[in-house]
């Protein structure tokens, strides 16, 4: 498909009406916010007078994603950049006086997500509309994204983050797409002798729909979010009684469901608005699915010949009964009609093997809000039961495992491997332990059902928007499109030899790390020095992704320039950006201690810049673009057999940052990939880590062992960060101490700082640091996002069945 083009004069007319809906009288009275809005808005309708693929000309399965978080990150920049519309913009702006990439920065981040999940499914929207898969998103539109975050005295606070959603420009809200959803009530038996569910309440969803837009290729796909609103938002009778208030009590309660998105991760709550959320979500989806289907004049017995439901983690999965339910209870089908249905629709990802994440629902919980979907959910389980006694006759402990409904519990998991035609981890590592560890009985009895797609990354955002010196510099350099071929990148290993070519690239780097110190400096008031290693960890707070370990390294190096002030090492900034849940307070231990021990270590006069530590606050994508670009050295230092995957090793390593890391998830191919010699390997791998647990480990011996590990401990212990207060860190060094330290951070303490010395030693020749960073981004193009989607195709969506 072809790629449109922006009329730079309709451009203009439409700009010319958004600020005259504004009470205007020319451009210039504008604020930037409302340069942005305007500007927005105007592309906005640009783009939606583009004429849009016809569905029905589609020769491949469509695909349907179904997530709860949506991390899409500011939009305007983005489509500009893969619609080819940036210049004609800027260049019209400009002749008004106004700068696009000043403008661009107005926008309040969009953060309808959590962390990786979230990110990894608009990552794959962008991808699916770049290789031409046909593809909708659903999701729904929280009032409120993920908590905004500040520090006090280093204490994380939370606010809300209220990002507008009512005004933002690139919506189009269609009412003839509204669905009513039905909760609670009862089950009643009709004269047929049938179950008949009667709900007592229902809410609407109104679509949402933002456009994901294609890399130059004129393909525009939705993105819709479900917004929650009364049925009868406003009750007249009421109204006429006076009570104006009231009137409007009803409209006001449904709006609640979407107001928040649930800022855990790794995490499952167990709470009833969240398990409501789900099922609004599902319910709006499916309709639609199937609106979709009888409108182009299918079969409903076609209908896994046209559609997928991928399903991202479980926390879609009451899809499925809500499928089996409207096959049944509304298209009249036989039970294995409609089973033959469900099972070559669904596809399942898992994102974590976390046992805490595992979501499990009250059987009370789901019967009462959905009590005809706990019935079915019996009913597939009863009919799996014989699956499972034909295999393992008699053996109640593998029923028991296997079983969706168990001990009062509604396993969504096993509900989603049961249904599903397709389940895949999102790394090679991940996968295996899927199938050896989560689900070895399943895959005993399944094996084809299981797959490994390795995540990815789209470098139209992690490469090109948010590193446009060095995108200039490759496009230069390869004379050929890469951004959607990102293996092209491999022709720069050649470029190693070429001095300069190197000095380019440092050259870009050193920029984009003094423009990160400018906003590090704007924001926080911090000076930093760009001849220091930048040192980045990015991610959500975790035990399992263990900040503190880098937090040991941190006070490890501060104790040997105490002790020895004429030490020689390599000046280095350590930068971190994480959002602990509000309800986690191990992790928001974690952020206290590393904020407590910048101030200390910032402000020591012997330490004199050589060592920084900047926590920088209310991290998100946006942030996440500044900082990228600008690292040296990407933190990926889980346990192994903890992390599923990761994304952002893969985004630092594409823009040039060396990796310490662990064998765990992506870490482990991005190895391969980039060869041993270019990253820093350390740590007990995943069956060292098993050892090690089963055998009965002990952090206190490890820690009488080593005088200097003994030392930095007993300082965090005697209140030399904390003004004298001894139990200010005491939750996190509970864990590592006399918690036994379930992540292992003291057993991989010494390795750890080991693979530090050898990333300082490789700082300090640079033109060989230059040469392995050039290596790293020309070596990771498998994993750009467009990558994993082709993968996807092949072995799940439109694999032959
Ligand atoms: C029910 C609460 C809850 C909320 C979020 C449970 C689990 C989650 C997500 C699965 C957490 C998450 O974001 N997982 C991350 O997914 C990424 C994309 O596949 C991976 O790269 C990360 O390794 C994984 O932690």
């Amino acid at each position: 498909m072809m790629q449109v083009t922006l009329d730079k004069a309709q451009f203009e007319a439409a700009l010319k009406r958004q600020w005259q809906g504004f009470g205007l009288q020319q451009s210039q009275d504008m604020t930037s916010h409302q340069w942005w809005l305007a500007t927005s808005a105007a592309l906005a309708e640009q783009l939606r007078a583009q004429p849009l693929p016809k569905a029905e000309n589609q020769p491949q399965r469509h695909v349907n994603y179904i997530s709860m978080e949506f991390l899409i990150g500011r939009l305007t920049a983005n489509n500009l950049l893969n619609l080819g519309w940036y210049d004609t913009v800027n260049a019209s702006l400009k002749q008004q006086g106004v700068a696009l990439a000043d403008i661009l920065e107005q926008e309040t981040d969009p953060a309808l997500g959590n962390g990786g999940l979230g990110r990894l499914a608009a990552c794959f929207l962008d991808s699916m509309a770049t290789v031409g898969q046909p593809a909708i998103g659903y999701g729904l539109n929280y009032q409120y994204g993920l908590f905004r975050q500040s520090f006090d005295d280093g204490q994380q606070q939370e606010a809300p983050d209220n990002w507008h959603r009512e005004n933002y420009p690139w919506f189009s809200r269609n009412g003839s797409l509204s669905v009513d959803v039905a909760f609670g009530g009862s089950l009643v038996k009709n004269e047929d002798g049938k179950e008949h569910w009667r709900p007592a309440f229902s809410l609407r969803g109104e679509a949402c729909d933002l456009p994901v837009v294609g890399y130059r290729n004129g393909v525009t796909q939705p993105l819709r979010l479900w917004e929650a609103t009364d049925v009868h938002p406003f009750d007249l009778t009421l109204f006429n009684d006076g009570e104006f208030l009231k009137a409007e009590q009803k409209g006001i309660d449904a709006a609640k469901l979407t107001k928040v998105l649930y800022p855990n991760d790794n995490h499952q709550a167990g709470k009833r608005l969240r398990l409501m959320q789900q099922y609004f979500q599902c319910a709006c989806s499916v309709a639609d699915i199937l609106r979709r289907h009888h409108f182009l004049g299918r079969k409903i017995e076609d209908l896994p010949e046209f559609e997928v439901i991928q399903l991202n983690d479980t926390h879609p999965t009451i899809a499925i009964p809500e499928l089996l339910r409207i096959l049944l209870d509304e298209h009249s089908l036989e039970w294995d009609a409609a089973w033959a249905i469900i099972r070559r629709t669904f596809a399942y990802t898992n994102h974590t093997l976390m046992p805490e994440a595992l979501e499990c629902w009250d059987e009370k919980l789901v019967k009462s809000l959905l009590p005809r979907h706990f019935s079915l959910i019996k009913a597939i389980n009863a009919r799996f039961k014989k699956v499972v006694e034909k295999q393992w006759p008699g053996d109640k402990a593998v029923w028991e495992k296997l079983s969706v409904h168990q001990n009062k519990q509604v396993r969504m998991a096993n509900l989603c491997v049961v249904s599903g035609f397709a389940v895949n981890g999102v790394a090679a590592l991940h996968s295996e332990l899927v199938v050896k560890d989560l689900f070895p009985e399943y895959y005993q009895l399944w094996p084809n059902k299981f797959h490994n797609v390795t995540n990815g990354i789209t470098p139209r955002r992690w490469l090109k928007q948010c590193n446009r010196a060095l995108s200039t510099l490759i496009d230069t350099t390869l004379k050929t499109e890469w951004v959607n071929d990102l293996d092209a990148l491999k022709d720069l290993e050649s470029q190693v030899d070429n001095a300069d070519f190197c000095q380019q690239y440092q050259l870009i780097k050193r920029e984009n790390k003094i423009r990160l110190a400018e906003y590090v400096h704007r924001t926080m008031g911090i000076t930093l020095n760009p001849e220091a290693i930048f040192d980045v960890q990015i991610k959500r707070l975790h035990e399992y992704k263990r900040q503190h370990l880098n937090l040991l390294h941190i006070l490890s190096l501060y104790r040997q320039l105490r002790d020895n002030p004429q030490l020689d090492i390599v000046p280095r900034v350590f930068l971190f950006g994480a959002k602990a849940a509000p309800g986690y307070y191990l992790a928001k231990n974690i952020i206290f201690a590393i904020n407590k021990v910048a101030e200390k270590i910032n402000n020591d006069p012997q330490v004199a810049d050589r060592l920084k530590v900047v926590f920088i606050p209310d991290y998100r994508v946006s942030v996440a673009e500044l900082m990228i670009p600008a690292a040296d050295v990407s933190e990926q230092i889980s346990t192994a057999g903890k992390e599923a995957s990761g994304t952002g090793n893969m985004k630092l390593a594409l823009n040039g940052a060396l990796t310490v890391g662990t064998l765990d998830g992506a870490n482990v191919e991005i190895a391969e990939q980039v060869g041993e010699e270019n990253i820093f390997i350390f740590g007990n791998t995943v069956d060292q880590v098993k050892a090690l647990l089963a055998k009965g480990y002990s952090p206190l011996a490890l820690r009488k062992k080593d005088a200097h590990l003994d030392a930095i401990l007993g300082e965090l212990e005697d209140g030399t960060f904390s003004n004298g207060d001894k139990q200010a860190f005491s939750l996190m060094l509970d864990s590592l101490l006399g918690g036994g330290d379930p992540y292992l951070v003291l057993a991989d303490f010494a390795d750890y700082c080991a693979a530090q010395k050898k990333v300082d030693a490789l700082y300090r020749n640079q033109d060989q640091w230059t040469r392995t960073t050039i290596l790293n981004t020309a070596r990771v193009g498998m994993f750009s996002a467009d990558r994993s989607i082709r993968d996807y195709q092949q072995r799940i969506w439109q694999a032959k069945r």
